[in-house]
């Protein structure tokens, strides 16, 4: 992910490692895996998908067939929590904008 999209920002946060012949998965990446890369919310986050394989090289088939962005409580809810932390602080400010900017 990458909070703007330019050259070097790019970091790597969800990392799925398969074998032959696997089936469809649906990996879940929370908050706090974003924000434990150092990606701060903005309006202008990218996503990115890289399919590789160890050596030796072979063929890579990769498919995405849909993202979904979802936003969700904190459990227990605490109001101005943003980052769920269980606390309310200076890292909320960034989930705040993003919230304002994204409406
Ligand atoms: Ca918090």
């Amino acid at each position: 992910m990458s909070e703007d999209g330019s050259a070097g920002s790019w970091k790597e946060v969800y990392r799925l490692h398969l074998s032959t012949d696997e089936t469809w998965f649906h990996p879940k990446i929370r908050w706090s895996q974003i924000a434990g890369a150092g990606i701060s919310p903005s309006a202008t986050m990218q996503i990115r998908f890289t399919a590789t394989d160890d050596a030796p090289a072979g063929t890579v088939e990769a498919a995405i067939d849909g993202v979904i962005v979802s936003t969700f409580l904190c459990d227990p809810v605490a109001a101005g929590d943003l980052n769920c932390n269980g606390s309310v602080g200076f890292d909320d400010i960034n989930p705040f904008v993003a919230l304002l900017v994204m409406g």
